[in-house]
């Protein structure tokens, strides 16, 4: 009996955490939310011989010592950046040269956060790694099991890795910013930063505390029965998983659909809440990247074009001078985006 309600109640919050969180469009109110996972925790306190790691009770955690180093099973690549329209036509003519016209593209927004890799094991998310080097990156679970837009549970039991952007909605990173300034404590300089910081937080419920989302955009599927032959359908494929996907990803024909895609989101993205410079570019059937291959640091079939650096007023709030050893002044503005 118990068992059945325990599952009941894990099921239930974890789906409304998905509707929330993942979908943006929850379908409880706070008041029903906050009374099954008080009695959740209420069943798992009395007995904890219940508690799973899927449980949404073990999504705020513990305090570490220090994050251990973890190296990749799949190396995470950067990507080679085009700047202008033409660089993006070459880039295209190039590659697709042997694979006639029409070459398939995926254009995603590049979000401005920080890259993580998580690993699911038969359903269950079992470790969250820091990009790092590409190679080695560095092991919090802990704080990424805080991230509800983060499932600890996928629709089907399968193993499989992914990789995402971990990022802060802007107007938390406001919020955060003017609750620092009014404590006094240091503000941060962007939302990238601001996400890189509550992540690398030794006590999670601090991460707990920051509002933190996720978009995951690569399926490491060798795992896979029937691995998803273009990229798209990976996307689609992570999606019915559970993971949250950015809603603005598109399949264009070719590279003219896809110079499209950058004009029209080079100012329609300042309405985003959430920060991005630029757009990443992709071969969409996996043949045809498997065929392209990789260099030493970036794939051969992936792009990104970069926005314009975004100019912002910021309001200098004080000039400081500092003095170096030879006693000269230096003087150092203290501004405020
Ligand atoms: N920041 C992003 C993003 C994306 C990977 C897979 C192959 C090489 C890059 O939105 N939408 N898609 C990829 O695809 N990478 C992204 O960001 C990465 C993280 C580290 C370097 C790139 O910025």
């Amino acid at each position: 009996m118990l068992n059945i309600r325990i599952q009941f109640l894990k099921d239930e919050i974890n789906k409304h955490n998905y509707n929330y969180y993942v979908n943006d469009n929850p379908t409880i109110s706070d008041y029903e939310y906050d009374k099954l996972f008080a009695e959740l925790k209420q069943i798992e306190a009395e007995h904890p011989e219940l508690v799973t790691p899927d449980s949404p009770t073990q999504r705020v955690g513990s305090v570490s010592e220090k994050f251990l180093p973890f190296t990749h099973t799949h190396r995470l690549y950067s990507l080679d950046n085009t700047y202008n329209y033409d660089d993006l036509k070459s880039w295209y003519e190039k590659i697709t040269k042997e694979y006639g016209s029409q070459v398939e593209l995926v254009c995603e927004l590049k979000i401005d956060g920080l890259a993580i890799a998580l690993t699911y094991e038969n359903g269950v998310f079992t470790r969250g790694v820091t990009r790092g080097d590409g190679i080695t990156g560095e092991e919090i679970t802990q704080n990424l099991k805080t991230i509800k837009a983060i499932p600890l549970k996928l629709k089907d039991g399968v193993s499989l890795d992914v990789r995402g952007e971990i990022y802060m909605p802007k107007s938390s990173f406001e919020k955060l910013n003017a609750e620092n300034l009014e404590k006094g404590e240091k503000l941060f300089a962007n939302p990238r930063n601001a996400a890189a910081g509550s992540l690398r937080q030794l006590d999670s419920t601090i991460t707990a505390k920051r509002d933190l989302s996720m978009f995951t955009y690569t399926l490491v599927n060798d795992g896979l029965k029937e691995p998803p032959k273009t990229h798209y359908d990976s996307i689609m494929y992570m999606k019915e998983q559970g993971f949250k996907v950015n809603p603005n990803i598109k399949l264009c024909k070719n590279a003219d659909e896809a110079i499209a895609y950058c004009k029209e989101w080079e100012n329609k993205r300042f309405d985003l809440d959430y920060a991005t410079d630029g757009v990443v570019i992709k071969v969409n059937k996996i043949a045809i990247q498997e065929d392209l291959g990789f260099t030493s640091r970036v794939p051969k079939w992936a792009t990104a074009f970069k926005f314009p650096p975004e100019e912002i007023e910021t309001k200098l709030l004080d000039i400081e001078l500092s003095v170096g050893k030879t006693g000269a002044l230096t003087q150092i503005g203290r501004a405020h985006v």
